[in-house]
């Protein structure tokens, strides 16, 4: 019989975890370049390391040539959201890609049902066709969606499991339980102010459009009339954006495009 070869084992993997970071962060460019709030913050990857497998493998009794059929998050993608809300349509945006380049296997909803830790997460188990030399190989993959807050705690208890293994120290347990309820209220907390977020968010994502439009219509101006013209142009936008609102910066961008077209029908 072959000798098991894990190394081996893991380059599809790999390439499932590069494929599907590239997909998820390509989702959150697309909301970007529309403007769009985007319900994914960023995303995060690994595979899983060749100790933590074997650790797994034996924990749950799992003879070494059944690895890639019994443990699931050999790949693992990470989602992070800025409101609970958001892990919502993530789930759905998920869910719109089963039977097309993916196909849900399981849904393990660890925010409904928190986990005796005091661990909250969203699991999506999916399994994914990967194109290798070889061949199609399909695989298991695990994406779980979280809050930034659910990430930072479980960040934190992760490491700190990792630590102590099986003794964890009472005191220690303790403050993670009273660390886990702080997190649970932080997005509560997040959760009531999302509107006033969302709305000063968008407002910084308008100010920066119309700051760009407005430069890009400066240089037009100035690549077709010398920059010296443009010296007060400059000033007045100086001091507009030190003190001004988004509507007087649009103002200003308007008297710009205007000035343009007056311009180039009076070369005409
Ligand atoms: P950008 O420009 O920062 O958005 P890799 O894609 O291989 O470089 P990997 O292995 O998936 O990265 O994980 P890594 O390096 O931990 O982080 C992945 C992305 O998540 C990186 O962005 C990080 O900047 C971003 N990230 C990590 N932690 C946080 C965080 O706490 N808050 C925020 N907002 N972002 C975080 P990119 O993809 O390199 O690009
Ligand atoms: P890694 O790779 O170091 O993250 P389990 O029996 O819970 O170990 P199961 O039932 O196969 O695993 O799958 P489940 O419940 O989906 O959990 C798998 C992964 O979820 C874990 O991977 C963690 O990343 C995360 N997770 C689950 N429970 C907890 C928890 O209480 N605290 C933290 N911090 N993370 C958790 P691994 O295997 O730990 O390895």
């Amino acid at each position: 019989m072959e000798a098991l070869n894990l190394k081996k084992i893991l380059i599809p993997y790999t390439q499932a975890v590069d494929e599907l970071k590239l997909k998820f962060k390509s989702i959150r460019k697309e909301y970007q370049s529309l403007d769009e709030y985007s319900p994914i913050e960023f995303v995060t990857g690994r595979v899983k390391k060749i100790s933590s497998i074997l650790d797994k493998a034996k924990r749950k009794n799992i003879p070494l040539n059944q690895i890639e059929e019994r443990i699931e998050d050999i790949a693992g993608i990470r989602i992070m959201c800025q409101f609970e809300e958001d892990i919502t349509k993530v789930i759905d945006i998920v869910r719109n890609r089963h039977n097309k380049d993916m196909v849900i296997v399981e849904e393990r909803d660890y925010i409904t049902n928190v986990k005796p830790s005091g661990y909250r997460s969203y699991h999506i188990i999916i399994s994914y066709p990967v194109q290798t030399t070889t061949g199609e190989r399909i695989i298991f993959a695990e994406i779980q969606i979280r809050t930034m807050a659910m990430n930072f705690w479980a960040t934190i208890e992760h490491s700190l499991r990792y630590k102590y293994k099986e003794n964890m120290p009472d005191a220690i347990q303790h403050r993670l339980s009273k660390a886990a309820k702080a997190a649970y209220k932080l997005d509560a907390e997040m959760a009531q102010i999302r509107e006033e977020v969302l709305k000063s968010q968008e407002g910084f994502q308008e100010e920066s459009n119309i700051v760009g439009r407005i430069f890009a219509n400066i240089q037009a101006l100035a690549s077709k009339f010398g920059e010296d013209d443009m010296k007060d142009v400059y000033e007045e936008f100086w001091g507009l954006w030190e003190d001004s609102e988004v509507d007087e910066l649009k103002e200003f961008n308007d008297k710009l495009e205007d000035e343009i077209k007056q311009k180039l029908l009076n070369e005409n």
